[in-house]
C-alpha cells in the first residue's frame, strides 16, 4: 500500500474549509474526520457516519482514517461504569468498521487534550501560531480552561476534548483522578487495549494512540506517551499488531530530548497514522509551532520523513497544526487548523518525498 496524505477536516457546517478547497491540494486521498458532537462515551450511529462518508466520496476522498473517537474519563480512571462505555467503544468501532474505516486516532491524556497559552502568537513575519509559555501553565487549571473557552465560546466553536460539559466539571474530575498516579493509568490504558482489540482485530481497524501534547504532566496529572522509553513499553504492554501509535512529530518533540526519527525507525511497523509538525524551542521550556519547513524549527522534519521513506512507510500521514497566515486569524480559522499553512505543509512533505522516491526508483504514494 502506498502512503496516503491525508487533511484533518471539522465536518460541514463545523468548518471554515470546504471538501471543494481540499480537492485543490495536491496529493490528499484521505479525509481525517470525526462527529465533533459527540460526547466521549456515546454510540456513533451507523447513519450518521455514513452521511459524513457519502459527502467525502462525494470528492474522491476516502474517510479513512478518524480522529479521535475520544475515551470517556471513566476508563481512564478506572471506575465501575468503564465496561458498559468500553461496550460503546467496541459498538463504534464495529460500527466505523462498515464503512471502510482503517484506523482510529485517540489519546489517553486525563482530562486535557493538547494545551497552550496563546492560541495566536505571532511568529514574526505577520503569521500568528499556538504556542506554549510554560510558566502560565503551572497550577491555576482554572485559568487555563477559561482561556480555551472564553475563546470557543466567544467564536461559537468547539474544541474536540475542550467539551465545555466536561470542562464546567473540571474540580469533580481532578478529584476523581486524584489517586490515578502513572502506574495507575498504564494499567487502565492496558485494560482498555485489552477489552477492545479482538474487536479491532475482527473489524481490521488499527488504534493509534496520539502522543500526549505536551509530553510532560501537567496540572499534576499523569500523561504517559512522553518519551521513546515509554512508547517502547506501551508497544509492549499489548504487544498485537492493531495497537499501533499516531506519532505526532510536533507533540513528541515539544520535549527536545525527543528524537522522533528514532521512533520511526524503531517503530514503523507500528505506526499506523503520523503526524507531521515543527516545533521551535526556547531555552526557559516555552515552544511555538512553526512552519513544516526543516529550518524554522528544531525537529528534523526532513530527517524524519527520511525515516519514514527508509523503513517503506505504508499509513497514512498529515500535516498536523499549521500558522495562522494571509489574514486568517481569531474567528475566521480553528486554531491551527487553517488552510494555507497546512496545504504549504503537504507541498513541503510531498516534495522531500517525490525527491525521495526519485533517488530510489520508486513511487511510494498516490
Ligand atoms: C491533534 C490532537 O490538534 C492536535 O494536536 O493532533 O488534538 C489529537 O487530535 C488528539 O489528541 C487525538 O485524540
Ligand atoms: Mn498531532
Amino acid at each position: 500500500m502506498p502512503m496516503q496524505m491525508g487533511f484533518r477536516w471539522y465536518g460541514e457546517g463545523n468548518d471554515q474549509i470546504t471538501l471543494d478547497y481540499i480537492k485543490q491540494i495536491p496529493g490528499v486521498s484521505t479525509i481525517v474526520w470525526a462527529l465533533h458532537h459527540k460526547m466521549p462515551g456515546e454510540i456513533w450511529e451507523e447513519a450518521e457516519i455514513a452521511e459524513v462518508m457519502d459527502q467525502l466520496h462525494k470528492y474522491g476522498f476516502n474517510g479513512d482514517v478518524v480522529e479521535s473517537v475520544n475515551v470517556h474519563d471513566d476508563i481512564k480512571i478506572g471506575k465501575p461504569t468503564r465496561d458498559a462505555l468500553i461496550e460503546n467503544y467496541k459498538v463504534c468501532i464495529r460500527n466505523l468498521s462498515k464503512f471502510g474505516v482503517k484506523v482510529i486516532c485517540y489519546n489517553f491524556m486525563p482530562i486535557f487534550d493538547w494545551t497552550r497559552s496563546d492560541l495566536f502568537h505571532p511568529v514574526g513575519d505577520g503569521s500568528t501560531a499556538l504556542f506554549y509559555e510554560k510558566g502560565m501553565i503551572q497550577d491555576d487549571y482554572n485559568a487555563m480552561a477559561k482561556y480555551i473557552l472564553d475563546f470557543t465560546e466567544k467564536y461559537n466553536m468547539s474544541f474536540p476534548g475542550w467539551e465545555p460539559e466536561r470542562m464546567a466539571q473540571l474540580d469533580r474530575l481532578f478529584k476523581e483522578y486524584a489517586d490515578v498516579d502513572h502506574e495507575k493509568l498504564w494499567a487502565n490504558l492496558k485494560y482498555f487495549l485489552e477489552a477492545i482489540m479482538p474487536t479491532c482485530e475482527e473489524c481490521g481497524i488499527k488504534m493509534a494512540i496520539h502522543m500526549d501534547d505536551p509530553p510532560w504532566d501537567i496540572f499534576g496529572l499523569p500523561r504517559l506517551l512522553i518519551s521513546e522509553e515509554n512508547i517502547d513499553r506501551f508497544l509492549s504492554m499489548v504487544d498485537h499488531p492493531n495497537n499501533c501509535l499516531t506519532l505526532c512529530s510536533g507533540s513528541l518533540n515539544a520535549d527536545p530530548n525527543n528524537n522522533v526519527a528514532n521512533v520511526v525507525r524503531k517503530h514503523c511497523d507500528r505506526i499506523a497514522f503520523a503526524h507531521i509538525r515543527n516545533v521551535k524551542h526556547f531555552d526557559n521550556g516555552d515552544f511555538s509551532e512553526a512552519s513544516h519547513r526543516d529550518c524554522d524549527g528544531e525537529t528534523g522534519i526532513l530527517e524524519i520523513l527520511k525515516a519514514y521513506h527508509e523503513c517503506g512507510y505504508e499509513g497514512y500521514i498529515r500535516p498536523d497544526h499549521g500558522r495562522h497566515l494571509w489574514g486568517e486569524g481569531p474567528g475566521t480559522v480553528r486554531p491551527g487548523y487553517g488552510l494555507y499553512d497546512r496545504a504549504l505543509g503537504i507541498m513541503y512533505m510531498l516534495g522531500a518525498w517525490d525527491m525521495l522516491d526519485k533517488k530510489a526508483g520508486t513511487k511510494t504514494t498516490l
